[in-house]
C-alpha cells in the first residue's frame, strides 16, 4: 500500500468557477484520488479556497461586503458546489485559516534566517484618485512580454509571465480606471529566488517523468530572457496574512501582508493541518504527510493545476520549501492542463461566458459533466466544449453504451429468471474470450489511471463498456434462452457480474451512477477486479438484485439549443 498525497490548485474565492477551471485541477485530482483509494492506497486529498490578495478584496467590494464576511460566505458556496460535483477532498480548507497564518509566517521567518529575504525600498505605483497603492490586480496594462493589453500587475494571463506592476506598459487602476498614477516610496520583502536557481534547476532536471507541458513552462521561466527573478512577497493591502518573522514582529513591515501567491501554496500544508484539527488529531497526523523527518519520506506527492499556475509551483513554492532548509515534502509529480475553451471562444468569468459550476449542476447531475469533462480533458492541447459534442458524448457513451447495457441485462434477467442471479450453465468460449479481453483492457486502464493519462483512461473505460455490449450482441441470451436456457443463465450471470465490475471501475469518473449500479446489485463489495476471472464470478447464483432506474437520460435537441442560447454570455 502506497501513501499518496494529492493537492488541487486552490480556487480563488472571488466567485463561482467555470467548467474550464474545474477540469484543469479539482476534477482530475478527484479522479486520481478516487482511483488510488480504490486500489487500496492511503490517500490524502487536499483542496481549499484561495482567499487573500486583490481578487478577494475586489470581489468583496463589488458585493458590498466586508472581505472576511464575503470570504466566509463564498467558502461555503464553493464547498457546497464541490460536494455537488462529488469532489472527494479529505479536507476543503481556507487559506485564511489560523493554521495558514502561522505556517506562512513560519516559512517567512525561516527564509529570513537563511538570508534569503531582502528588504527593498522601492517606488510602487500609487493611484492619486484612489488614494492607495495598486498592487497586482488593482492595476492592468499591456504585457511587456507578449503585448496582451489586459495583463494584470502580477501575471499576464495570455503568456503566463509573472510580472511586477511596474513592468506594465500604459497602466491604469482597475478600481477607478484612473491613469493618474505616480511612483511612491514603500518598503517590501523580496524572496531571493536567484540565489536558489541552481538548486531549483537541479531539482527540475531530476524530474524526467514530468509532462512536457510542466517542464517546458518551468524551464522557460528559469532560463529565458532575464531568467529567474527575485520576487516581492509582501503587499500594501489590509486583507491577508500580516508580515511577521515566525511569531515575531517584522520591523518596518507593520500594516503589510504577504503576497497571496506566497501564502496560497503553503495552504496545501496548512489545509492538511486543518484536516487534523477538524478530526481531533495531533500534529503528527498531518506532519506524516509533509515532513520527511516525521514519516513523509514514503509519501508520493502529486499536484494538479492549469498551465497558468505552473510557474508558481515549479519555481516560487519550491523556492519557499527549499529555502526554508527544513525537511518539507516537495512535489513528486506535477500534472498540468491546457485550457478548455467554450463554444468557439474562451470561458470568461468577467463576461459570464460559458457554464459555471452551479449552473451546470442545475441542468444535469454531476456524472454527466464529470464524464464529458474528463473524457475531453485538455491534456496535450487546449480542448473545446461545444453543446453538440456534450450531447453526443452523453447520449452515446453514457445512455447508449453503459446505461443501456445495465438496463437491458437487468430487465432481461428479471423477466426470464426472476430477481436473483441465475445458477444454470457454465461459461463457454465466448465468455472466456470476454474475460480475457476485459482483463487485458483493465490492465491498460489501470496503467493510464496511474499515469494520470485522463483521456486515455476514459477511452479505455469506454472500450470496456463497449466490449460488454459487443459480447451481449454476439451471445444474444434473448435468443439462446429459447433453445438453451441453461446457457442463457450463464450468460446473464456473467453480464450481471460485469455490471458490478463496471460500477467499481467507473466510480472514479461517475461515482453516482456507480453507486446506483451497486445498490441495484445489492452489493457492497467494491473490491477492484484485479483477478478478472474471479471478479466475473463474484456475485454468486441466488444473489438478489433489482432493476435500477435508468442510469442516464438522453439530452434532447431542444434542450441543447436552449442551453446554447442561455450560456452564450452575460451571467445574470
Ligand atoms: N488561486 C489561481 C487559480 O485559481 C490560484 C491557484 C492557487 S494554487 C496555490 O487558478
Ligand atoms: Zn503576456
Amino acid at each position: 500500500m502506497a501513501r499518496i498525497l494529492i493537492t488541487s490548485a486552490i480556487p480563488y474565492i472571488n466567485g463561482i468557477k467555470h467548467l474550464g477551471n474545474l477540469v484543469g485541477s479539482q476534477l482530475p485530482a478527484d479522479l486520481f484520488a478516487r482511483f488510488n483509494r480504490a486500489m487500496g492506497h492511503e490517500v490524502m486529498f487536499i483542496c481549499a479556497t484561495d482567499e487573500h490578495g486583490t481578487p478577494a478584496e475586489l470581489a468583496a467590494a463589488k458585493a458590498g461586503k466586508p472581505v472576511a464576511e464575503y470570504c466566509a460566505e463564498m467558502h461555503q458556496v464553493q464547498a457546497e458546489i464541490a460536494r455537488g460535483f462529488r469532489l472527494s477532498f479529505d479536507h476543503f480548507g481556507r487559506s485564511s485559516s489560523a493554521r495558514n497564518h502561522r505556517l506562512t509566517q513560519h516559512f517567512a521567518g525561516k527564509l529570513a534566517e537563511n538570508g534569503l529575504i531582502r528588504e527593498v525600498s522601492e517606488k510602487m505605483i500609487f493611484s492619486i484618485d484612489d488614494n492607495r497603492f495598486l498592487p497586482d490586480r488593482y492595476i492592468e496594462g499591456t504585457c511587456p512580454n507578449c503585448g496582451y493589453d489586459s495583463a494584470r500587475g502580477d501575471q499576464c494571463d495570455n503568456c503566463t509571465k509573472q510580472l511586477d506592476p511596474t513592468d506594465l506598459i500604459n497602466p491604469h487602476s482597475t478600481i477607478s480606471g484612473s491613469t493618474n498614477l505616480e511612483m511612491r516610496e514603500t518598503k517590501h520583502l523580496y524572496l531571493m529566488q536567484r540565489a536558489l536557481k541552481d538548486k531549483l534547476e537541479a531539482w527540475i532536471d531530476s524530474k524526467t517523468d514530468w509532462p512536457v507541458l510542466t517542464t517546458s513552462i518551468a524551464k522557460k521561466w528559469l532560463n529565458d530572457g532575464d531568467g529567474l527573478q527575485d520576487r516581492g512577497i509582501t503587499r500594501d493591502l489590509h486583507w491577508g496574512i500580516p508580515v511577521m518573522k515566525g511569531d515575531q514582529p517584522w520591523p518596518g513591515m507593520e500594516g503589510k501582508v504577504f503576497y497571496v501567491w506566497f501564502d496560497a501554496p503553503i495552504e496545501y500544508i496548512a489545509g492538511t493541518a486543518e484536516w487534523a484539527d477538524a478530526n481531533g488529531l495531533g500534529d503528527e497526523a498531518w506532519e506524516r504527510w509533509w515532513r520527511t523527518d516525521k514519516g513523509a519520506a514514503d509519501v508520493t506527492y502529486y499536484q494538479f493545476m492549469g498551465k497558468d499556475n505552473v510557474p508558481f509551483h515549479t519555481l516560487s513554492f519550491p523556492a519557499t520549501i527549499l529555502g526554508s532548509g527544513e525537511p518539507w515534502k516537495l512535489v513528486d509529480y506535477l500534472k498540468s492542463f491546457n485550457y478548455l475553451n467554450y463554444d468557439g471562444g474562451q470561458f470568461s468569468t468577467s463576461r459570464g461566458r460559458g457554464v459555471f459550476m452551479d449552473q451546470a449542476l442545475s441542468i444535469l447531475p454531476a456524472d454527466y459533466w464529470r464524464w464529458w469533462l474528463l473524457s475531453h480533458a485538455p491534456e496535450s492541447s487546449d480542448a473545446e466544449f461545444t453543446w453538440e459534442n456534450f450531447q453526443a458524448s452523453v447520449n452515446k457513451d453514457l445512455a447508449d453504451v453503459l446505461g443501456n447495457l445495465v438496463s437491458r441485462v437487468t430487465k432481461f434477467a428479471r423477466s426470464k429468471f426472476g430477481e436473483v442471479i441465475p445458477a444454470g450453465g457454465s461459461f463457454g468460449a465466448q465468455e472466456t474470450a470476454l474475460i480475457a479481453d476485459i482483463g487485458a483492457r483493465l490492465r491498460d486502464y489501470e496503467g493510464h489511471m496511474a499515469a494520470m493519462e485522463v483521456r486515455k483512461a476514459a477511452a479505455e473505460l469506454r472500450a470496456i463498456w463497449v466490449a460488454g455490449n459487443e459480447y451481449l450482441q454476439a451471445a444474444a441470451p434473448w435468443s439462446v434462452v429459447k433453445t438453451d436456457p441453461e446457457q442463457a443463465q450463464a450468460q446473464v450471470r456473467l453480464a450481471l457480474n460485469l455490471i458490478r465490475i463496471y460500477a467499481v471501475i467507473s466510480a472514479p469518473f461517475i461515482p453516482d451512477a456507480s453507486a446506483a449500479m451497486m445498490s441495484a446489485l445489492n452489493c457492497t463489495d467494491w473490491s477492484w477486479p484485479a483477478d478478472t476471472p474471479a471478479a466475473m464470478r463474484l456475485l454468486p447464483p441466488g444473489h438478489a438484485f433489482a432493476v435500477p432506474e435508468n442510469l442516464f437520460r438522453k439530452i434532447t435537441d431542444e434542450e441543447r439549443a436552449d442551453w446554447q442560447a442561455r450560456f452564450a454570455g452575460i451571467r445574470n
